[in-house]
């Protein structure tokens, strides 16, 4: 009992052994530069036996776009798309598992999704195809954006063996193997490259391609 209450006072973590995962990450950008603002990174932990709990967050649509672009949640949580556009906007998305169409509303209505399973749910308006977002879900509570420097810190992972990854929207994926101590930080680097990523147009929740007279 006094063991326990002496952790507590240091900080240190409750009845798991956990630790801290810590690092950096750089995405290489055209021309061989590397992309100044990291914010848009998102880095996880693979394969914890930890449920995350369920949240909400806001993708907030205006000026015809999605603000902010990427987000990153707990399986089970919601996210609310308001509309502060004085036009229709309809969010949608047929990513898999995690398809959903909140159909047409505009200011000051707001829609909702609820994401019922982990993966890459890529958002967009059936009016406006310049309009995309990404909903990263997890199936564990460790994951974060990156800060603008790249730098980030995934606290409370329970001591093991993990592979850690960074998604970029035109990065793609990385991966690096980390072993999380009882106590105390792992550090891990990752790069993604962008550098020959390509926009590729998509298709409106019919499947088919956007018409070309937009009039909204
Ligand atoms: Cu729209």
């Amino acid at each position: 009992m006094r063991i326990v209450r002496a952790a507590l006072v240091l900080g240190l973590a409750g009845p798991a052994a956990a630790g801290t995962v810590t690092g950096r990450v750089e995405v290489l950008d055209k021309g061989g530069r590397r992309l100044a603002d990291l914010s848009d990174v998102v880095v996880y932990v693979d394969g914890a036996r930890v449920r995350p709990r369920p949240a909400r967050a806001t993708v907030t649509m205006k000026g015809k776009a999605f603000t902010p672009r990427v987000v990153v949640v707990g399986v089970g949580s919601t996210v609310d798309f308001p509309n502060e556009d004085p036009i229709f906007h309809n969010v949608f998305s047929v990513s898999g598992e995690n398809r959903f169409d909140l159909d047409l509303y505009k200011r000051p209505k707001s829609g909702s999704w609820t994401f019922p399973r982990p993966g890459v749910a890529r958002v967009y308006c059936n009016i406006h195809p310049q309009m995309s977002a990404v909903v990263l879900v997890r199936d564990n509570p460790f994951f974060t954006k990156a800060s603008p420097d790249g730098a980030f810190t995934l606290e409370g992972v329970p001591a093991g063996r993990y592979t850690v990854k960074a998604w970029h929207e035109r990065g793609g994926e990385a991966a690096a193997e980390v072993t999380v101590p009882a106590e105390g930080r792992a550090a891990v680097e990752m790069r993604l490259d962008a550098s020959s990523y390509k926009q590729l147009p998509h298709k409106n929740k019919y499947g088919k391609d956007y018409s070309t007279d937009e009039k909204y």
